[in-house]
């Protein structure tokens, strides 16, 4: 009932499994994976893709023959595995050269330097057919104001991104870009700090209909926000390309958590948005094991996440076929056919209307709309009492 289907798109980057749990404040407690090997484990745990970030297959510093062996090595895992490849994106956050930034570096030359590796990356990303480009800016914001004007620095970010998307046409790549938010860390300000803030930010881009938003459970809740309603948004203005899964505690450091490992119920609200609406995108897992775990620990994370998500798209169906709560849903929206007939687009008629009817506002105030109820109703379900 639980496993995974080729239609779920589960994915996982390299980088989270293979993640070896290295922290500011310690070292590494796994022994590094390499790309061939995380491919079996996560065709071992039912994953359906992976994605990787340039250096994450290619180290920054491979040579050309390294580079030749390592692609041949991984080309034969996905073709053992049968895995995918639909997502690549670009490191452009832990070489040094990256520490004001990469599109919107004050230097001139690493803005360049950004570019040439992203079109490397891109180049890569295709060869294994990838079709969704993320762009998360890791560095690109600042500490202290003094150093950096944002306005330049959304400038220069603009020009990156329609640079890019003219280089995507230009080599036939089939790319859609999707623009992953984060308020801060590792910056202590990220520019375009929220999904809103990069759905604006899209529409003054050249090819605004190339590119969309990645949106991360994580990210989000940790500027305070509630994520289903940020993804909801991108659903509206039809722009959810890509959507990063993981769990994350409010007002915390960046903890990229297993699936739902700590907000049950906001999840709960995610999945069943992404299911309702029949979401059909990969469903990519942006998250890593604790740092207690070992080997099989990584894997256990990795079921944990598909199973998470799989026990959660049956709540959604259950919450959807419960009659008390679609009775209670009902009922919220049930008023006579003239009243309801009052709200709805602009027209002569319904202004008139709306003119000419007397509203009881104190009934309408006094109105007990049953939230608590369904509320219970709700935790019931997800807790298995219902
Ligand atoms: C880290 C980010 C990245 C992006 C890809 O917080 O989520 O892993 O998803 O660069």
């Amino acid at each position: 009932m639980y496993d995974a289907q080729p239609a779920h798109k589960f994915t996982f980057g390299l980088w989270t499994v293979g993640n070896v749990g290295r922290d500011p404040f310690g070292e590494p407690v796994r022994k590094p994976l390499s790309p061939p090997e995380i491919v079996h484990l996560l065709a071992e745990v039912g994953a359906w893709g992976v994605n990787f970030h340039d250096n994450d297959l290619i180290p920054i510093d491979a040579t050309p023959s390294e580079r030749d062996s390592i692609i041949k090595a991984f080309r034969g895992a996905l073709a053992e595995t049968g895995l995918v490849v639909p997502m690549a994106t670009t490191n452009l956050f832990s070489h040094p050269a990256f520490k004001d930034g990469a599109f919107t570096s004050n230097d001139p030359a690493v803005r360049a330097y950004a570019l040439q590796k992203t079109m490397a990356a891109m180049d890569l990303g295709a060869e294994f057919g990838a079709t969704t480009y993320v762009f998360w800016g890791g560095r690109e914001g600042s500490e202290s104001d003094a150093a950096k004007n944002p306005l330049e620095g959304l400038k220069w970010f603009r020009e990156a991104l329609n640079f890019l998307c003219e280089y995507s046409l230009a080599q036939g790549y089939n790319y859609r870009f999707a623009l992953e938010a984060k308020p801060n860390e590792p910056r202590g300000d990220i520019f375009l700090p929220t999904t809103g803030a990069m759905l604006g930010f899209i529409e003054t881009l050249d090819h605004s209909d190339m590119v969309g938003v990645n949106p991360e459970v994580a990210h989000e809740t940790m500027a305070g926000l509630n994520f289903a309603h940020a993804v909801a948004q991108a659903l509206d203005a039809g722009k959810l390309f890509h959507i990063d899964l993981n769990d994350q505690a409010s007002g915390r450091y960046d903890q990229d958590f297993r699936f739902a490992a700590h907000n049950y119920k906001q999840n709960f609200f995610l999945v069943k948005l992404l299911e309702d609406v029949g979401y059909d995108g990969p469903r990519h897992f942006d998250a890593h094991a604790y740092r207690s775990e070992d080997l099989q620990g990584v894997k256990d994370f990795a079921r944990g996440c598909i199973r998470s998500y799989l026990i959660l798209a049956e709540k959604a169906r259950r919450f959807n076929a419960d009659a008390e709560i679609q009775g209670l849903l009902a009922e919220l929206k049930t008023v006579e056919p003239a009243v309801a007939a009052l709200a709805g687009s602009y027209s002569a008629e319904r202004v008139a209307a709306l003119k000419a009817h007397q509203f009881d506002r104190d009934a309408l105030g006094a109105r007990g709309l049953g939230y608590e109820k369904l509320d219970q109703l709700t935790f019931e379900l997800l807790m298995g009492v219902r």
